[in-house]
């Protein structure tokens, strides 16, 4: 058994406890903004006006897919480039940097959402200080200078977290010449990659139009280029929340099963495949959206429909994994292994169940992708639904899972009440199916997303298919959720002051069973992947930015004196 990390590389585990205390805090706030929503949408329960009720959808949603998402990730894979190099970063001042750049960034982008609660809000920069913008911020809606000037500090911080551990690589690869890159990090660099040719395009959405226009510098912008701009990165993040959680899936879940991945070269080609498509779909969000011609809006949702195979040859290699490792453990049958697996570690139950949630979720996406059906459920209760699945559960459950078995590891101390730990994944679990049937199920007959006040249809009667019976089982979920958040964050700080106790965890992680010697050295060429990457990306936007700004105007229609 090897050392502890917090023993091996104690500086790189306090920076990933910073993280993870940062994503964990934006976790609290998130989750108690969601069940004031959940009671506050179906009357059940009301404790802010119906006004302000969109700041408490906005804090929701930044604290939690940005936030609590993103801090994670960043520990994480501070992680699993140390751990999986052996080595820690180059300058120990560049990793403190974009962990205080990204702080600052949340800090400044918290105040100006939080502002919304007040009265009489301060004017600051021109304008009142406010956000009340959703996490999608695009035009027309305008928020306060400072809360863009916040996100922008926070990307540049990931920008530099992934050039810290590119930095990394390149030190350890001059130390390891020839020798293929460990899977976590290939894992790592390939997200960046992701990352980095996403993330530009919110960049430049931000810097070139939406702050300029929310500093009074511009008068109009094209409010289209802009949400394009924004669902070409809009796509790609959802996929930066749910890499680390892959991340997981591939490398912890399959030892925590008893066994060993069963392939690292599919892995590998997994991770490429969302290099290549995470980019060239954003218009699928879009598919209601005038201005974008039908031809364009196809090429999104052909492109999405080939990014399915990479999660679907992720169920495939996962699945097979717990399996193996089921079988090694004495399960036998055709499904009887099932029984066989560890349900009582809450790590393993956690990611299996965010697993098959993320199951369900996959096929509502692709529900969404067809630009048909699309226009069913488009701005319906079936989108939240859809969210809540994926980054809800298939990410933020593998993020609690894998946190009871790293926790112990960074911090040197055993995990607190396993047995609750069980109940809080579970419990999760079943917070979910709970709400997002009454999710889909209101979306599928017309209920709009994002409104305080949904009651279009009033009808008082209780029964199955009625919509007090959807508001009941949306109002009990959203309950049972925050009560299983509260208790994994209970579980976290008390095993956090769980000093002088034994972790009993073993962090090792067991080799591929097909390694990376069975896959073409060229996996590993990463600028040959990045050229195709912006190929695809060139041939997706091109021509429907050209024509958007040749209609539209960079700046807006020029409407004249
Ligand atoms: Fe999505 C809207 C299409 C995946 C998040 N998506 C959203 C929005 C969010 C979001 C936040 O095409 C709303 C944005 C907004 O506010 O407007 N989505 C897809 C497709 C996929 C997909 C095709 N989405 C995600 C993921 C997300 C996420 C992942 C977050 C993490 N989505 C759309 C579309 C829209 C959309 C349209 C626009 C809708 C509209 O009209 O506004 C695919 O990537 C899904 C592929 C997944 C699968 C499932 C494979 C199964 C696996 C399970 C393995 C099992 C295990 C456990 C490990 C095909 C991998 C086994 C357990 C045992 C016990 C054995
Ligand atoms: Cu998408």
């Amino acid at each position: 058994m090897t050392d502890l990390f917090v023993d091996e590389y104690p500086e790189q585990a306090r920076l990933v406890r910073a993280a993870f205390l940062t994503s964990f805090v934006a976790l609290g706030i998130g989750a108690l903004f969601g069940v004031i929503q959940a009671l506050h949408r179906t009357g059940v329960f009301r404790i802010v006006e119906s006004t302000t009720y969109y700041t408490v959808l906005t804090g929701h949603g930044v604290f939690l897919v940005i936030t609590f998402t993103i801090f994670f990730l960043v520990g994480l894979y501070q992680w699993a480039v140390t751990d999986s190099l052996q080595r820690g970063p180059v300058d120990a001042r560049l990793t403190w940097s974009w962990y205080g750049l990204m702080s600052v960034g949340t800090l400044i982008a918290a105040i100006a959402i939080l502002a919304g609660f007040l009265d009489d809000p301060p004017d600051v920069l021109g304008s009142e200080l406010s956000a009340d913008v959703l996490f999608t911020f695009y035009a027309p809606l305008q928020a306060n200078p400072i809360f863009y000037a916040g996100l922008v500090l926070f990307v540049v911080g990931t920008w530099l977290a992934g050039a810290d551990w590119f930095r990394t690589w390149w030190a350890w690869k001059r130390d390891h010449p020839g020798e293929r890159i460990p899977l976590p990090t290939f894992m790592v660099l390939t997200t960046m990659i992701m990352w980095y040719i996403s993330s530009i395009g919110v960049a430049v959405a931000i810097l070139a139009f939406i702050l300029p226009w929310s500093l009074g510098l511009i008068d109009s912008l094209n409010p289209t280029l802009t949400r394009t701009l924004f669902w070409y990165f809009g796509h790609p993040v959802v996929y930066f929340w749910l890499l680390p959680a892959y991340l997981l899936w591939y490398i912890v879940l399959p030892k925590l099963s008893g066994g060993r991945l069963f392939s690292d070269p599919l892995a590998r080609v997994v991770f490429i495949l969302f290099v290549l498509l995470s980019t060239p779909v954003g218009i699928h969000h879009q598919y209601l959206d005038p201005g974008i011609s039908e031809g364009f809006k196809f090429i999104a949702m052909t492109n999405t429909m080939f990014l399915l195979l990479p999660s679907l040859l992720t169920a495939f290699t996962v699945v097979a994994s717990m399996e193996h490792g089921a079988r090694q453990r004495g399960g036998t049958g055709t499904l009887n292994w099932l029984r066989a697996l560890p349900w009582k570690d809450p790590a393993f139950t956690g990611m299996a169940l965010a697993g098959l949630v993320f199951a369900f979720g996959g096929f509502t996406g692709i529900v969404n992708a067809g630009m048909n059906i699309n226009y069913l459920v488009h701005n319906s209760l079936w989108v939240p639904g859809h969210i809540h699945t994926q980054v809800g559960t298939a990410v933020a459950l593998t993020f609690m899972a894998g946190s009871y078995w790293l926790v112990p590891q960074l911090t040197g101390n055993r995990l607190v009440g396993r047995q609750i730990a069980l109940f809080q994944v579970v419990l999760w679990f079943v917070g979910i199916v709970f709400m997002t049937n009454s999710m889909y199920r209101a979306g599928l007959i017309g209920v709009p997303r994002r409104s305080a006040e949904p009651q279009y249809a009033f009808d008082y009667e209780v029964g199955v298919g009625s919509m007090t019976e959807l508001d009941v089982q949306l109002a009990l979920g959203g309950v049972l959720l925050f009560v299983s958040t509260v208790l994994f964050l209970a579980i976290i700080l008390l095993t956090a002051f769980n000093t002088d106790s034994d972790p009993l965890v073993d962090g090792t992680i067991p080799p591929a069973l097909s390694g990376p010697e069975d896959s073409p050295r060229v996996l590993d060429d990463l600028r040959v992947w990045i050229g195709i990457a912006l190929v695809l990306v060139v041939i997706a936007y091109a021509i429907p930015l050209a024509s958007i700004v040749d209609r539209g105007g960079l700046f807006g229609p020029d409407v004249g004196p």
